[in-house]
């Protein structure tokens, strides 16, 4: 563990965001378009909220997790048309299958917005006002390339194939509408500035690479934001055939859902607080509208930039981005129905590099939760459990040799497991954060093995016997609190299950660190494996 620690201060903590610090701590994900149901690639991204807002909350600070729905658009109006809805009554009808899931994920957000929310459309309209009042936003016309799988406007340099969309490979349409421009182009020095400066960070670093040579290649235009060829979208006030581009719609989510409003005397008290988000995660398909329009728009309004973008990799089957069209559908409800929330979220974050794309399959899914979770953790609990019926009574005994064995030596201390974690979550390292947590585990097993509490039992020595047994106790109170952020069902049935009083969330994080808490003669109960071995 402390070989984790030392190689992330050496190599990564040149840069600590600063949120981990600070007592506000605001983290986005994309909002989903509504033309379907949920995938396993955004469950990926609002996990990985899910961890940093439980985390942060467990850190102390006011956390602010929002996350929601993008229901505007052409794509959205045509899976509407194919069911033959409205498409308001579409968007309510699938807003459903994403609460639903982010519900037996047990994602904590504060907010789900949706982009047809009256405060939300009503703020994207006053912002429009603001910016063409301002001179940021003008009249043009576009004729070009338009993709409504991805709603993104192409040059036709960037096609394939001459007509066919470089992000999803679908025919692009040839589109030519009166539209409103924004000034990108304008904000494009400022921009560059502030990300070499450090003052607006994205990772992973090659992320941060592609912004840069883009924003210095020259090519970048000022961006269409308004339609005239739909209907369903927020409308561009005083001139109702246009409605508002839905990216510059959606983008603006994050401010409404914290309640922004450009009219001060509007804006609600939450909003002061959490901006600048801490992090806003993405993935790597939607970087451009993310630190390129995005953090124009906001100097625009002369707002702070978010602390951090991350983009992270895609889930792949065969290599290939997981798309519905292609047939390619995992529904994570199915996931759950067979193993479960924690193990569910378990996986996603401890087998892909956050930052890198990762090939899914079940195989892997079933081994991992076999290995990690059946043996490691699971028999931990289990063999303890039993052991502490066995020799005590299910009493968690008192520690006779005060703390001072190896094992207590080594999970007490800071580097190894506080400092550990908030180094690591802090650079969105979701694997390393479980890696370490998993190196107590197996320490911990390992522990069991060298003390062998039986053989301890059958030669008398109680007090090393009751000095183990508070040890691996103490250590497993330790380890429910690690992975509580991750596995927040799992961590509150150890939490019970060793006697320890409340609720693991509402455990102070800096606790992890301190040793002993756990009273003795609390009452360590046996129960099933917390995990049961998948048979294949
Ligand atoms: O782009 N692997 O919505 P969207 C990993 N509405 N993550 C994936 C993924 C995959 N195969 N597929 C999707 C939009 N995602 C816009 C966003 S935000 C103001 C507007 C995740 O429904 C990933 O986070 O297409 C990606 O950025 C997001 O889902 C896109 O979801």
């Amino acid at each position: 563990m402390y070989i984790i620690y030392a190689f992330l201060h050496r190599y990564c903590l040149g840069y600590t965001i600063k949120s981990m610090a600070k007592d506000a701590f605001y983290v986005t994900t994309p909002i989903y378009y509504v033309n379907d149901v949920p995938h396993i690639g955004h469950a990926y991204s609002t996990v990985a909220a899910d961890v940093l807002a439980r985390f942060n909350r467990c850190l102390g600070n006011n956390t602010f997790f929002l996350t929601g729905t993008d229901e505007h658009g052409q794509k959205v109006a045509r899976a509407a048309a194919a069911k033959e809805l409205t498409p308001k009554q579409h968007t309510d009808q699938m807003v459903k299958p994403f609460k639903d899931l982010w519900k037996r994920l047990n994602i904590s957000y504060d907010r789900f917005i949706r982009t047809t929310d009256k405060d939300h459309e009503e703020m994207v309209q006053a912002i429009f006002n603001k910016l063409k009042e301002q001179g940021d936003i003008y009249a043009g016309h576009y004729e070009g390339w338009y993709c409504v799988h991805e709603e993104t406007f192409y040059p036709e340099s960037q096609l394939e194939d001459g007509n066919k969309c470089p992000e999803c490979k679908r025919e692009v349409e040839w589109v030519k509408e009166e539209n409103y421009y924004f000034k990108v182009k304008k904000y494009l020095p400022g921009l560059l500035k502030l990300i070499k400066a450090g003052d607006f960070n994205i990772l992973p670093q090659t992320r941060q690479n592609e912004v840069v040579s883009l924003i210095e290649s020259g090519s970048l235009e000022d961006v269409s934001i308004s339609r005239t060829g739909i209907k369903w979208g927020v409308p561009v006030p005083g001139d109702p055939e246009h409605v508002i581009y839905v990216w510059f719609d959606a983008l603006l989510n994050y401010l409404s859902g914290i309640g922004y409003h450009p009219n001060n005397n509007k804006q609600k008290p939450t909003f002061n607080g959490y901006w600048p988000a801490d992090v806003q995660i993405i993935g790597k398909d939607i970087l451009k509208f993310h630190c390129i329009i995005w953090p124009a728009m906001l100097l625009a309004l002369g707002l702070e930039l978010p602390e951090m973008i991350f983009a992270h990799g895609f889930l792949t089957l065969g290599q290939e981005k997981i798309s519905k069209s292609k047939g390619m559908v995992i529904n994570p409800n199915d996931l759950i129905d067979k193993y479960g929330a924690d193990a569910y979220r378990y996986f996603f974050l401890s087998e892909f590099t956050f930052g890198l794309d990762g090939e899914y399959t079940e195989e892997t899914m079933i081994k991992k939760i076999n290995s990690d979770l059946a043996n490691d953790l699971g028999n931990l609990v289990h063999r303890t459990a039993n052991m502490m019926q066995k020799y005590f009574d299910g009493v968690v005994p008192a520690e006779i040799k005060n703390g001072d064995n190896w094992f207590a030596m080594h999970i007490k201390h800071p580097e190894n497991n506080a400092e550990a974690m908030k180094a690591t979550l802090g650079q969105l390292w979701f694997r390393l954060a479980l890696e370490s947590i998993w190196g107590n585990v197996r320490i911990l097993n390992k522990y069991i093995e060298d003390s062998a509490p039986w053989a301890l039992k059958k030669e008398g020595r109680e007090e090393e016997l009751a000095t183990v047994m508070y040890t691996l106790a103490e250590g497993i109170r330790i380890i429910s609190q690690l992975i509580y952020p991750f596995m927040p069902e799992t961590a509150q049935k150890i939490w019970e299950q060793i006697g320890m009083p409340g609720n693991v969330a509402d455990e102070p994080f800096d606790n992890v660190a301190k040793w002993g808490l756990l009273k003795p003669d609390s009452t360590f109960k046996v129960s099933e494996p917390l995990f049961p071995r998948i048979e294949v």
